[in-house]
Order: C-alpha cells, then structure tokens, then sequence
C-alpha cells in the first residue's frame, strides 16, 4: 500500500465477527456443519419447512443480542476509519449481524439481508423486528396480511443493493476484502471486478481465501489486529489538513 486513496471499497464475511462469538460458516464449528445450506438458506427450503428456517434465523437473531456479542477491535477500526478518513469509504458486508453499526459505521451495506429484520411475502416490505417469528406471524402491510420471513438473501436469491456496489467498486483505488473465504458469489467475484477498475487490491484473512490469487497485497493474521493496523496506514497517508 504505497499511495494516498481517495475512494475505498471494504467487503467483509463472517471471519471479522469471529473474535465477537459470532459462528462463521465453514470453520470445524461453522454453522453449515451442523445443517445443511439447502435446508435452511434456500427459498426451496423454506417452503418445505418454513418452521424449521424460522427457528434457525430465530436462534442467531437471538444470539446477536446476548450481553456478550460485542463489535471487536476490527469493527471499531473501521468505525474510526469512517470518521477520519477524508476520501469517500464505503463498506459491503455478506455478514447479517449489526456489528458493524455497533462498531460506528453507518450506511453498511448488507448485501445478504440483516437479521433484525423482517419481510412481507408478498409486498416485500421490511421492518425492524428483534423477537422470533414463527409461521402465522402476518404481516400489517397488506389487505390479507400474509407472513413475514427473515430478511435475509438466500442461496439462488439476488443479493441487495447490487447497483450502489458495482458504482462503489468501479470507483474505488482501493478495494479491502476482510475476513471472507471467497467461496459465494456475487460477492467473491467483486475482487477480480476491482482490479479491471485499477483499484490496488488487499487480502485480510487468518488464512488465504479461494480467490487470495486475484489481491495484489495479502495480510494474513487476525482481524482484530490487522485491521486497525491497516486503518493506522491508511489515516497515515491522509494528505496535512491545511
Ligand atoms: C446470486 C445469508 C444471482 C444467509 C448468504 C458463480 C459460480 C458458482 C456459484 C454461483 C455463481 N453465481 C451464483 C452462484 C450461486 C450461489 C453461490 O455462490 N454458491 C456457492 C456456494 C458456490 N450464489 C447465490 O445464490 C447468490 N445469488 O448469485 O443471484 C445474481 C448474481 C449477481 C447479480 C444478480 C443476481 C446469493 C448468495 C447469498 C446466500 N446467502 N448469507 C445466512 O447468513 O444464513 S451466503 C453466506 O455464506 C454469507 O453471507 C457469506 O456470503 C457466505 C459465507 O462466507 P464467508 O462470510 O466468507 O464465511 P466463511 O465461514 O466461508 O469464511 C470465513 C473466513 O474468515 C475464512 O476464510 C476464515 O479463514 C476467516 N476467519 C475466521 N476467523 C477469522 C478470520 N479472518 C480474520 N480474523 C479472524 N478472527
């Protein structure tokens, strides 16, 4: 990382949330280990057991807001990120939790949906919700108030807010994938994407990803240490404020 950026594009996955008790999906105790993605991240899986995805979305929305969970010293960098950087900053998360908002941030964007909160069926129409839901929780949005699903974007589902992510990496000098194992698309392919806009392109990761070939600058180590420290470098290089 040599020059001083002016637009950056930061993509994050499950392994920032780590360090804050939250499961990432494919480590030994990752959440796809004890169920099968098909089962409980597919519109097709909904509708053959609309309980048993409820109750899957209602554990970690619960979760989520045990005492415990926490936004970790990543969370908070990028946080400090967004309040001293000059340049334009703007972070796409695969991640559901609000950890990122807890940590500072604001105007994230969670491609994959958020888990505190819901959706209509039929209108689409999203409010904030932290209890469970259950099948026959219905909405109030509609003539014939239909059910409310998590808000969430599902394998074969089209992730959110596509537009603003494909403008923000065809502006971006410098594009930070942090804590993703590269494995789910749109969001693996945005590397590659980055680099044909001439974007300087950084890996930061506790291990290299599936796509760790496509960074020109890979950073191998915890989140909670090497992004502050990335952010230190990055708030070095902002230009002497007159
Ligand atoms: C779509 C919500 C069309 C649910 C999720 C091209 C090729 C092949 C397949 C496809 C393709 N295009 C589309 C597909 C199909 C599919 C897909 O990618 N399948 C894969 C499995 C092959 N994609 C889709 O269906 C997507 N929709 O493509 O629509 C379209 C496309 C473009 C434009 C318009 C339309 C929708 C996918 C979204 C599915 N929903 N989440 C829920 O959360 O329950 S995906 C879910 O899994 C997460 O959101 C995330 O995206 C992914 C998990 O990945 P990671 O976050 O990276 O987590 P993981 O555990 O894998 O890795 C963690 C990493 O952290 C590890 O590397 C680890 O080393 C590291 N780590 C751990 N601890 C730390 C750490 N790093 C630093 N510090 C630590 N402490």
């Amino acid at each position: 990382m040599t020059a001083h950026y002016a637009n950056i594009v930061i993509l994050t996955g499950a392994g920032i949330s780590a360090e804050s008790g939250i499961q990432t999906f494919r480590a030994e105790d990752g959440l796809w280990e004890n169920c099968r993605v098909e089962d409980v991240a597919t519109p097709e899986g909904f509708v053959a057991d609309p309980d048993f995805v409820q109750d899957f979305y209602n554990q970690r929305r619960s979760k989520l807001q045990e005492k415990g969970i926490k936004p970790n010293a990543a969370h908070l960098a990028l946080g400090q990120l967004q309040a001293k950087f000059s340049g334009s900053l703007t972070i796409i998360t695969q991640n559901i939790d609000d950890l990122h908002e807890r940590g500072g941030n604001t105007d994230v964007i969670h491609m994959h949906g958020e888990l505190l909160k819901v959706r209509c069926v039929v209108s689409g129409r999203v409010v904030e919700h932290k209890g469970d839901i259950v099948t026959g929780d219905l909405c109030s949005c509609c003539e014939h108030p239909a059910q409310l699903r998590p808000h969430i974007v599902w394998f074969g589902e089209i992730p959110l807010e596509m537009e603003a992510i494909d403008l923000a990496i065809k502006n971006a000098d410098l594009f930070v994938a942090i804590g993703t194992s590269g494995n789910v698309y749109p969001a693996a392919g945005f590397v590659q994407s980055a680099r044909l806009y001439g974007a300087h392109t950084i890996e930061v990761n506790l291990q290299p990803s599936m796509v760790e070939n496509q960074f020109e600058e890979k950073r191998y180590g915890k989140a909670s240490v090497e992004v502050p420290l990335l952010v230190e470098q990055i708030l070095q290089m902002e230009p002497e404020s007159e």
